[in-house]
Parts: structure tokens; C-alpha cells; sequence
């Protein structure tokens, strides 16, 4: 199972792409991207911070909870997710691969020291404790690799799978939106579920154009037992 921003639009926290998306007003490659960070460190730094202190408000939603539920009863599980704002943790799922690294931890960016959390109270820049550097998110940024081990396991999911649901993500980011296809083209039932079409959509056996905070929680009144 792929998730995407969408599945945490239902917290208050705005996707990158949809109408009030984050990019709407922003540059992705200004602000995602090394080049943006060496660039604007200060504007880069500021805009996390912001983003850190809605993620801090935000709740888990119907949507999470039903995932988390789901992890407990349904054997061979995986929950692969492009989102970096911690939602499925809180939610409870304890295993989760992250495709896109989280936004909560930083390192350095100059000599990659990890450096944990920091306060996100301020706007201001923190230096690296190691070498002075500026610190930066652990998200993974435009042009940056993903995780090796997270892409491998992610990866070798997909080629296993014999259901693979594909919820709130607009699947334009690259390598991640291949997972779907490749499961897919591995013989996987395909399911969707985000109230827009998007371009793995024409693949899917279902798509349920409904928010997943409505759609996640009559699957798991389904689920055999419950
Ligand atoms: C709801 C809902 C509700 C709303 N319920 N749904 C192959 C082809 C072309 C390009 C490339 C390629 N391979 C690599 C690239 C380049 C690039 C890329 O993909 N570019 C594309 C834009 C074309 N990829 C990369 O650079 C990646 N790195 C890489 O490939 O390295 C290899 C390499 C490196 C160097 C040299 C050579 C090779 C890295 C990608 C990193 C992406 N990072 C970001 C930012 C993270 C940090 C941050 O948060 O600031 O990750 S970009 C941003 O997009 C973020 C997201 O995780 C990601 C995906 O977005 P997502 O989740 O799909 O959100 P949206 O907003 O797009 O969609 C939301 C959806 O929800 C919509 O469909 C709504 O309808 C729906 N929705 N309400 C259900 N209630
Ligand atoms: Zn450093």
C-alpha cells in the first residue's frame, strides 16, 4: 500500500499539488531541492519550520487509524508512504517505510551529521553542533536519492503483492509512483482511492473517488471478523 499527501488532508495539512496546494504559490525546485537550500538557506529553513508547527497541530485521521487497523489484522502488510509528516506513526502503525525521509529530523547539510529534532519555535537557522553548518530537514528533496533500503524493501512489496491500494497521491513523483504500475504489472489488483483521477488510474481494478478518511473505514467494516 502506497500512501501520498492526500490521506493527510483530512488532518488540515494541504497536498503539494491539488487546488490550495503547497506548490501552488511556491517552486518546488525554490524550495525541495539542494540547489534551493544552498541558495536561500534562511527561506528554505523558515518554511519547514512552518510546516513542522502545522504537522505538530495536526491529528491522525479516520484515514490513519483505519490503515493502523488494518496492519493489525491483515497478515503481510506493508504501509509505504511519501508523506514525511509522521501521521501513520501517531496513528499507530509501527512499521512504515519511508519513501521520502521525515520532516521532523534534520542533519547537517554540510557534513550530514544526524542531528534529530529541534524546536520548532523559531524560524531561525540552527547550526550543525559537529561543524557549524546549517541544519536541514531529512526529507528526501528533487534530484536527491531516495533511501536505498526503503526503495529496495518498498520495491520488492510491489513485486509481491497481490493487493496494492494506492491512496491520496497524484502519482508524479518519481521513483515512487512507479511502485503501483509495477505491482500492477506483477499481477497485483490494483485499488485507488483519491476523489481525483490521476495517471494510475486507467490500471485500476477500483477506484473509489472519495476522500480516504470516508473510504478506509468501510474497508476495515468489511474485513472478515469485524
Ligand atoms: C486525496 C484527498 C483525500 C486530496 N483523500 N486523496 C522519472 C521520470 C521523470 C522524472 C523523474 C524520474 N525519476 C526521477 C525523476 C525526477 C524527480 C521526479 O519525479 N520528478 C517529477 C515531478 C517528474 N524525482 C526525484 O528527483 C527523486 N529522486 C530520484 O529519483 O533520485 C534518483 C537520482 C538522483 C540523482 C541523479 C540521478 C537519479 C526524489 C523525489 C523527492 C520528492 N520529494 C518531495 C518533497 C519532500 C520534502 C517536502 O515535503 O518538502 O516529496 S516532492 C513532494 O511530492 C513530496 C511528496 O512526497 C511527493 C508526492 O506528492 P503526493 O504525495 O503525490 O502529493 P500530491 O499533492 O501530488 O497529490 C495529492 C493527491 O491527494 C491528489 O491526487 C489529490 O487528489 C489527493 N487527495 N484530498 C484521498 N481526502
Ligand atoms: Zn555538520
Amino acid at each position: 500500500m502506497l500512501t501520498g499527501a492526500g490521506i493527510s488532508a483530512e488532518s488540515g495539512l494541504p497536498t503539494f499539488r491539488g487546488a490550495d496546494g503547497i506548490w501552488k504559490s511556491l517552486r518546488p525546485e525554490e524550495m525541495a531541492s539542494v540547489d534551493g537550500f544552498s541558495r536561500d538557506p534562511a527561506t528554505c529553513w523558515a518554511w519547514y519550520q512552518h510546516r513542522r508547527r502545522a504537522y505538530h497541530a495536526a491529528e491522525p485521521n479516520a484515514g490513519h487509524l483505519a490503515l493502523a487497523e488494518i496492519a493489525r489484522r491483515v497478515a503481510d502488510f506493508t504501509l509505504i508512504t511519501q508523506n514525511v509528516d509522521r501521521l501513520h506513526q501517531r496513528a499507530g502503525n509501527s512499521a512504515v517505510i519511508e519513501l521520502h525521509g521525515n520532516a521532523i529530523e534534520n542533519h547537517c547539510f554540510r557534513c550530514g551529521e544526524p542531528a534529530g529534532a529541534v524546536s520548532a519555535e523559531s524560524d531561525d537557522l540552527v547550526p550543525c553542533s559537529h561543524c557549524g553548518g546549517w541544519l536541514r530537514p531529512s526529507v528526501v528533496w528533487f534530484g536527491e536519492m531516495l533511501p536505498v533500503d526503503a526503495l529496495e524493501k518498498a520495491a520488492q512489496a510491489a513485486r509481491s503483492a497481490t493487493v496494492f491500494l494506492s491512496i491520496g497521491t497524484s502519482a508524479q513523483v518519481y521513483p515512487a509512483a512507479q511502485l503501483p504500475v509495477l505491482a500492477h504489472h506483477r499481477g497485483a489488483t490494483l485499488i485507488e482511492i483519491n476523489p481525483e483521477p490521476t495517471s494510475i488510474t486507467h490500471l485500476a481494478r477500483h477506484h473509489f473517488r472519495a476522500p480516504s478518511g470516508t473510504v478506509l473505514p468501510q474497508i476495515v467494516a468489511a474485513l472478515p471478523g469485524a
